[in-house]
């Protein structure tokens, strides 16, 4: 089943949407298989944001990702990681649509306050970057009838 690596940013947990990003991810119908908060070192930050290291967000973006604590986590189900991406939005939230994550609590694209993995393969490196295999539980929700047809 494929998997995908949400985190709350330090803005999101800081306004309180922690419950609010879980609830939506839950009530879509994906299922946690994951979860932490955690202060991120400058190292894991970078790790993270490697492929913007020539940026000039770059800097602030990790002094920003490192300034207090995120809330981590892996969802499973079909399709999730495209789908995710539609829950959470543009990344500017100025301009993601009103439904969305960031269009509903955001304004500002230095304070978007969430990532998901953008691909498949993407998805795979980040989830093994933030979480130990022992970190994660397979595990099948007994209300899977009701959301999948087989
Ligand atoms: P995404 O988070 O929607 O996948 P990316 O382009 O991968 O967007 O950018 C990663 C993160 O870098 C964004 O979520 C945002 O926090 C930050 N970022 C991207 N572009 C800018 C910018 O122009 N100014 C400041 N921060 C930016």
């Amino acid at each position: 089943m494929e998997r995908t690596f949400i985190m709350v940013k330090p803005d999101g947990v800081q306004r309180g949407l922690v419950g609010e990003v879980i609830q939506r991810l839950e009530c879509k119908g994906f299922t946690l298989v994951g979860l932490k908060q955690l202060t991120v070192s400058r190292e894991l930050a970078e790790s993270h944001y490697a492929v913007h290291k020539e940026r000039p967000f770059f800097k602030s973006l990790v002094e920003f990702i490192t300034s207090g604590p995120v809330v981590a986590s892996v969802w499973e189900g079909d399709g999730v990681v495209a789908s995710a991406r539609k829950l959470i939005g543009a990344t500017n939230p100025l301009t993601a649509e009103p439904g969305t994550i960031r269009g509903d609590f955001g304004v500002s694209i230095g304070r978007n306050l969430i990532h998901g993995s953008d691909a498949i393969e993407t998805a795979q490196s980040e989830v093994a970057l933030w979480f130990e295999d022992g970190e994660l539980s397979s595990w099948k929700p007994s209300i899977t009838p009701w959301i999948y047809e087989d």
